[in-house]
């Protein structure tokens, strides 16, 4: 199995260093937009691309992909609301297992019918394990994903779940308050889940601002990653990945 990029995870966890994804919704984005993203997030030395969304009604995801490829060395992960986006064209899929829910669809089912076209896709897979915090208000992922969040007050909960998801043999660990989240996971939150696990930490939802970004990233998280915002103020991106990267390796 590939696994060229979680290598380079696991390296820049070591070192300290945090990285920042841009998230791109397909559906939220025409090709003129993709293109000023591509052209700031290169400026902006942005480490990730993560491409994908709740819903993904269009069809136009390979496009959407190829296109960022075909100008930009920014890696692309995918990161699907259902098996129905996987495309070939992308350098690594979040495999994602929802295990703050008790959906046995998004826990394992969905994987089962999936498994052998994702294996066929040749993608890297980066085994997930994915948990959606209560961001004070029903988002897209909560409503679709018929999972009630984690409590975004309850740190034992999301740092017992993510301790459970790394010993299961996950990757990856994402904390995800949801798109548009009207408030973003606490510092808190992040810090106790980020002392008890090894495994590289994603953080993302209704994050708005740098110093948000940086307060996360020094309480623990490896990545943040950002959509929203950046689709409402693309100038955002230069000032989180300033941010993101400014913070010490130390930290
Ligand atoms: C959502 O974590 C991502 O799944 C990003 O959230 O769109 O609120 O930045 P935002």
């Amino acid at each position: 199995m590939k696994q060229a990029l979680y290598n380079q995870f696991i390296e820049r966890k070591k070192s300290g260093k945090k990285s920042f994804a841009v998230l791109i919704d397909p559906d939220k984005v025409d090709n003129e937009k993709i293109d000023q993203l591509l052209m700031l997030s290169t400026e902006a030395k942005v480490d990730y691309f993560f491409v994908g969304g709740s819903l993904v009604i269009s069809s136009h995801l390979d496009e959407c992909i190829q296109q960022i490829k075909s100008s930009s060395n920014i890696p692309v992960l995918l990161f699907p609301g259902s098996p129905s986006q996987v495309s070939k064209y992308a350098d690594a899929l979040l495999y994602l297992s929802l295990i703050s829910g008790r959906n046995p669809e998004l826990l394992i089912g969905q994987h089962v019918i999936s498994a052998p076209f994702v294996k066929k896709s040749g993608l890297e897979i980066m085994p997930t394990g994915y948990m959606v915090i209560d961001g004070g208000a029903p988002t897209t992922v909560s409503y679709i994903s018929n999972a009630t969040p984690i409590p975004a007050d309850k740190n034992e909960i999301a740092m017992c779940t993510a301790m459970a998801g790394e010993m299961l043999g996950m990757k990856l660990i994402y904390m995800d308050a949801g798109s548009g989240a009207k408030r973003a996971i606490t510092e808190h939150m992040i810090e106790k889940v980020a002392r008890h696990i090894e495994i590289p930490l994603i953080i993302g939802g209704g994050i708005t601002e740098p110093e948000k970004a940086y307060l996360n990233c020094k309480a623990g998280a490896d990545v943040i990653v950002v959509g929203n915002a950046i689709e409402k103020d693309a100038s955002l991106i230069k000032e989180i990945s300033n941010a993101v990267h400014s913070v010490p390796v130390n930290a």
